[in-house]
């Protein structure tokens, strides 16, 4: 089945989905886009990170994709439904499969999940949790701090704990076991959030349960690639192309094969090139 995985994020933190379906699925052709330019979706009102969302599918769905992700918490959380119902081929978000990865390895149902205001005012994780146990205990909280964090490339400074330290505060003293790092970015803060909330708690990475999710369903489906080829992944941004491909490169280690330029809405005048 030579028709490509389409991926969708707000920017370069869906790469992190991006690398565990490589990982995955070494066989499986990727087209990604990231929407660079208008990045970060966080912050944004629902219906602007809905239209930018749809503007990333349809272009997504020229290419003939098999099946897509969306890479983004926060655009998951807006669209994930609507985008299911619309479309023929099956769509994947990153909240039930983080959500899911939770229920399984919480001692005491009490869950923590932590994400951009977007995400957690749309209440997606609390919904995707109780639907699938009625009883979980759920603790929401926005660490805005966490992607400029994380973008800034302080990711393991002395600096970067006392933030994340200060962002978990409202966690202090409060009993979960579980916590799910419900943001793209959050899992390169991974040891740092561990060292501050302590051993004793489980963090969860959606990216990697969802690239599991996304391996369950070509299976199922009969979709996978099982030939004998390497794949040639396509990289769309719409922001510049030598920025993304210097974080793309590091960070897909030799995966990236092609990095274009791309337009959507009216994000060719955002460009810096
Ligand atoms: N990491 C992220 N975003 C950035 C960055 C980064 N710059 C350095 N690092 N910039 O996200 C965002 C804005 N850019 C994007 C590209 O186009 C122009 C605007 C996290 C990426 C997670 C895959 C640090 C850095 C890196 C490589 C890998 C990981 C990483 F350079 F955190
Ligand atoms: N990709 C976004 C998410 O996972 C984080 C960056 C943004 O705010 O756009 O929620």
């Amino acid at each position: 089945m030579k028709r490509p995985i389409g991926i969708i994020d707000s920017g370069v933190g869906g790469l992190t989905v991006a690398k565990e379906i490589a990982r995955q699925l070494p066989k499986e052709e990727m087209i990604y886009i990231g929407d660079t330019a208008r990045c970060p979706y966080g912050s944004r009102p629902s219906q602007e990170v809905r239209a930018f969302t749809w503007e990333m599918i349809e272009r997504l769905l020229d290419e003939n994709i098999k099946m897509l992700v969306i890479a983004c918490n926060t655009a998951t959380a807006v669209v994930l439904e609507e985008v299911r119902e619309a479309l023929s081929i099956p769509v994947v978000g990153v909240v039930q499969p983080g959500a899911i990865a939770a229920l399984k390895v919480t001692t005491r149902n009490h869950i923590a999940v932590i994400g951009t205001e977007g995400t957690v005012t749309s209440g997606a994780y609390v919904k995707a949790l109780e639907m699938i146990n009625e009883k979980v205990k759920v603790e929401s909280l926005a660490c805005p701090a966490f992607v400029p964090l994380v973008e800034q490339g302080t990711y393991n400074r002395e600096e970067t704990y006392k933030i994340v330290k200060k962002s978990l505060d409202p966690l202090f003293g409060v009993s979960f076991d579980t916590l799910i790092l419900g943001c793209t970015h959050y899992p390169l803060l991974h040891d740092v959030i561990q060292s501050v909330v302590g051993d004793h708690i489980s963090l969860i990475s959606s990216g990697e349960e969802t690239a599991r999710e996304v391996s369950t369903i070509l299976n199922y489906k009969e979709l996978l690639c099982t030939g004998i080829r390497t794949p040639r992944h396509t990289f769309y941004t719409t922001g510049s192309t030598k920025r993304f491909a210097a974080i793309a490169n590091r960070w897909m280690e030799g995966a990236v094969t092609e990095i274009s330029k791309l337009s959507l809405g009216n994000t060719a005048s955002f460009s810096m090139e």
